[in-house]
């Protein structure tokens, strides 16, 4: 019962008695499992937390594109290379139904990608690190996709409909995509020389807390998480899934003889899960504040896309005018 869940985060969440009629049928709707569809009512900061929620999400699959586009000239194969366009091509097609979710909200797809070009909306930290090596394609995959997977298969169950079903199928191409960067990493342990092995490590290295930070600040700082899971809109805490996804990778970092760069990664045999050490939480908020590694790399170069890419739309709106003229006629 989401009165249970108000613990979880700094932000209060009204009690029932605060809840006016609408929101408490509103809110027995949720309890009931029973989805949000875009014309039901819905309190505005339902919506706003969706808003806001989606069109991060379909930002970072727009600016993920970036680190893994960096590699698609330098790709040593020609089946890696048409493997990493397909999975660029996927993350795109992610994006474009997440801003589809948004907009049976009233959201303005125009409006929100400005915001994120202006640094008033934002995307996740994980895309603000570069990729220095090939075996970053892998990594990427294994370890940003592997922990996407992570916090988006609670999300096909999320109480909005519109985004529960975009993240189906989403969810399925993610799967994929984890395996193939996996595979890509074991392939160089298994087969590579001691230079591709080192640059395994030097990649696990250098993303391994980035990753870790994707889950957002820890559940005492996380101000969104008590209202957004008494809604139903998040079914489990921040520190929660990073705990699920560190349990779950470690056996396959030992299959593939490589470690984390964490010294006190322990079992514990009595909760069997995997302890680990402080995640340096300043380098997660500059990021946030726009001070990573490539934060203003990234937004340059979608304003960028965005700019060059105008003379198509321009001229796919002036064609669909010619087209119902014709038809018209
Ligand atoms: N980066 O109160 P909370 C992918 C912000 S998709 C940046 O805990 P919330 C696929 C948060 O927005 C990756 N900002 O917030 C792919 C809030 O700021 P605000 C994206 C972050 O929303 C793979 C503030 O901190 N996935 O990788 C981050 O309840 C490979 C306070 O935090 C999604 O977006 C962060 N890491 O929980 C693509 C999944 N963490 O808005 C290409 C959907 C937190 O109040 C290649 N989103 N913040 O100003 C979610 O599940 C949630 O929004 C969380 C954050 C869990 C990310």
């Amino acid at each position: 019962m989401y009165a249970q869940m108000v613990e979880t985060g700094v932000k209060s969440v009204k009690s029932t008695t605060e809840m006016s009629s609408e929101e408490q049928a509103f809110q027995a709707r949720i309890d009931a499992e029973i989805k949000i569809e875009p014309k039901n009512w819905m309190p505005e900061a339902y919506r706003k937390t969706l808003i806001r929620q989606i069109s991060q999400h379909a930002h970072s699959e727009i600016v993920g594109m970036l680190p893994e586009g960096n590699w698609v000239t330098r790709a040593p194969t020609l089946k890696r290379k048409l493997q990493l366009m397909a999975k660029i091509q996927d993350e795109a097609g992610h994006g474009l139904y997440l801003y589809s979710a948004m907009e049976t909200l009233g959201a303005d797809r125009d409006e929100e990608v400005q915001k994120m070009h202006e640094g008033k909306a934002k995307y996740s930290s994980i895309f603000n690190y570069p990729t220095l090596n090939w075996a970053d394609m892998g990594t990427i995959g294994w370890l940003v996709d592997g922990a996407a997977i992570v916090n988006q298969v609670p999300l096909q169950r999320t109480s909005y409909g519109p985004y529960s079903r975009a993240m189906i199928r989403v969810c399925k191409e993610e799967s994929f995509h984890q395996r193939q960067g996996y595979e890509i990493l074991l392939h160089l342990m298994r087969e590579g020389n001691d230079a591709q092995k080192e640059m395994v490590q030097d990649s696990i290295n250098r993303f391994w807390w980035p990753v870790l930070m994707m889950f957002g600040p820890s559940d005492a700082h996380s101000p969104n998480s008590a209202q957004s899971m008494a809604w139903k809109i998040k079914r489990h805490s921040n520190d929660e899934l990073r705990q699920r996804f560190i349990d779950q990778t470690i056996p396959q970092l030992q299959i593939l003889g490589c470690t984390a760069p964490d010294p006190d990664l322990k079992f514990n045999e009595e909760t069997g899960h995997w302890e680990y050490g402080e995640i340096d939480w300043t380098e997660f908020f500059e990021v946030l504040k726009g001070n990573g590694p490539c934060n203003k790399e990234r937004v340059a170069q979608r304003k960028k896309a965005i700019d060059e890419g105008a003379w198509v739309r321009e001229a796919a709106v002036a064609y669909a005018n010619k087209k119902q003229q014709r038809n018209a006629a």
